[in-house]
């Protein structure tokens, strides 16, 4: 497997996703900064030209959300997914693509301080986005029980990204639900490779393609 990574962006989650699945992977590295970016050839592998996207023997293809529900099913020993017929199966689902559904254009819509009609847009406001997240985040277990699943991951690496960069508020839930979810040892794993590439990419950006 191989994923097209650049450090320090959304890709950071299926970093996360891969460890938490102990697979073998390759990274290919991605300059996103790059003037040439995104290149013809990378636009094959993600037609938006984004990272992550990951390629496996098949066609590759970029979303994240995508990469998570893919992997969580390729490596079902590692129980990151209910399996197909499990009553939790529709929840895991909704909450795994919440985050690219409603958490995401709902902060970049308050962070941009664009008001929308609450109606018309399929994720709501960010207040009501943010409300109806709020009460699924446990303060033990997970979402679904007891079991960490891909959509528990989604959910709190959106929550970091967001709140690192201000576009999420750290409502007191929201930060613990993060901060357990990264005391994980794939989350340690993928943090380190995560600073070692970041350096590499400070100290050589030249040797980082646009792909
Ligand atoms: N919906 C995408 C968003 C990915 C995304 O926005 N990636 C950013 C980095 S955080 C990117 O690749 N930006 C470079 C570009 O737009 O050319 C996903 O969830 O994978």
């Amino acid at each position: 497997m191989k994923l097209f990574y650049c450090p320090r962006t959304r890709a950071f989650t299926s970093l996360w996703m891969l460890e938490e699945c102990g697979a073998h992977y390759d990274l290919a590295r991605v300059n996103i900064l790059d003037p040439e970016h995104p290149t013809p050839s990378y636009r094959t592998v993600n037609p938006m030209g984004k990272v992550a996207a990951l390629e496996d023997g098949g066609t590759p293809f970029g979303e994240t959300a995508a990469i998570l529900l893919y992997l969580a099913d390729k490596f079902p020993a590692k129980r990151l997914a209910p399996p197909p017929n499990d009553p939790r199966r529709g929840r895991y689902l909704q909450w795994t693509l919440f985050s690219p559904i409603v958490i995401e254009p709902a902060m970049v819509a308050k962070s941009q301080a664009n008001p929308v009609n609450t109606r018309a847009a399929g994720w709501g406001d960010y207040e009501r986005a943010m409300d109806a997240l709020e009460p699924h985040l446990p303060k033990d277990g997970w979402m679904l029980g007891p079991d960490f699943m891909a959509c528990d991951l989604n959910i709190a690496s959106t929550l970091r990204f967001g709140m690192q960069f201000g576009m999420i508020d750290k409502r007191p839930a929201f930060v613990a639900f993060a901060e357990r979810a990264g005391a994980r040892q794939a989350f340690q794993k993928a943090s380190e490779i995560e600073s070692r590439e970041h350096a590499a990419f400070e100290a050589d950006k030249a040797k980082w393609v646009a792909q």
